[in-house]
């Protein structure tokens, strides 16, 4: 059985239990279970505060996590790393009070900065030739300036209405940060075969995220145009339509190019066009 842990109440708690779900592993969850065992995969499922996460891996507590790399760079066990997981993004940013002078991240120099990641932020002001006084806070790091802690802060961001609130201004982005799934280095060949499974899993739901299934109807006169269009896995199928000289191709397009490829395809002729999810793909 392989033990992963996730976070317990937090940020990063849903879209955890999510990906797990969707690798087709099911359990019952319960808040005021701290352990949870897969009824149909060897998995066990510890629920923990984030920042314990990478020392549990670290020390075999737990055989595998998810947590967020800012957490896990802050704590220097970046090296338990196996892949980044496309959820929680966010950045670590440096915000000035709003009517403040600031031009560069020289204007830092001297000043006293407020954060819950000093060895982030230490890090990011050596390699720009910059010394600071970082306080360390562990929570509420937006109110250090209005209270007359901090000239600045360096703390996550991702819509940015949590510095607009307090009257603030991003002005660097010192890391960029997502979920990542890490690893204990040590795993026996039991649990590393268990993981490969669950990693072949994972694959298939992301691959599946990032694509769509399209179908439509084109005259055959066209499908060679249109094939080229489509780049698919292979190459379209392509099926008779039951009226004379039409055909419906069936093929896989990227989420990020679907627009453009929607336009070029009609211009080139083809009608009746369908897009639709994927729950999972295996190459
Ligand atoms: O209790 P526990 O210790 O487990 O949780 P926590 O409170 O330490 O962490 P949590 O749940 O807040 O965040 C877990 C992880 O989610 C972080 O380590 C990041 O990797 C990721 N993440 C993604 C975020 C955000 N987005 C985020 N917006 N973590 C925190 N925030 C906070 C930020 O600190 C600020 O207060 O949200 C506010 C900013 O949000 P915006 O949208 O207003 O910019
Ligand atoms: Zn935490």
């Amino acid at each position: 059985m392989l033990r992963l842990a996730i976070q317990k109440s937090g940020r990063l708690s849903e879209d955890s239990l999510k990906l797990i779900r969707e690798c087709g592993i099911s359990f019952i969850t319960s808040s005021l279970k701290l352990k949870t065992e897969s009824t149909n995969f060897p998995l066990e499922i510890l629920y923990l505060r984030d920042d314990d996460i990478p020392g549990y891996v670290a020390d075999g507590v737990a055989d595998i996590g998810i947590v967020g790399e800012n957490v896990l760079v802050e704590e220097g066990m970046q090296q338990l790393a196996v892949e980044q997981l496309g959820f929680s993004k966010c950045r670590l940013s440096l915000a000035v009070p709003k009517g403040d002078q600031y031009e560069d991240i020289s204007d830092l120099q001297g000043k006293n900065i407020a954060t819950s990641y000093p060895k982030l932020l230490q890090a990011y002001l050596e390699d720009k030739g910059v010394q600071a006084n970082i306080h360390t806070i562990s929570g509420s790091v937006e109110i250090a300036p209005s209270i007359g802690l901090a000239d600045a802060i360096c703390d996550i961001v991702s819509s940015g209405s949590t510095l607009i609130s307090n009257g603030l201004r991003e002005v660097e982005r010192v890391f960029k940060s997502q979920a990542v799934l890490i690893a204990n280095g040590g795993l026996n060949d039991e649990k590393q075969e268990i993981l490969n499974k669950l990693l072949f899993r994972i694959h298939a739901v992301q691959r599946a995220q990032k694509a769509k299934y399209i179908l439509l109807n084109a005259p055959n006169d066209k499908i060679a145009e249109i094939s080229e269009l489509l780049p698919g896995a292979k190459s379209p199928s392509i099926l008779p339509l039951a009226e004379e000289g039409w055909s419906s191709l069936h093929s896989v397009v990227n989420e990020d190019d679907f627009w453009e490829i929607i336009e070029k395809l009609k211009a080139a002729g083809a009608q009746g066009i369908l897009v639709v999810p994927i729950e999972k793909m295996i190459v």
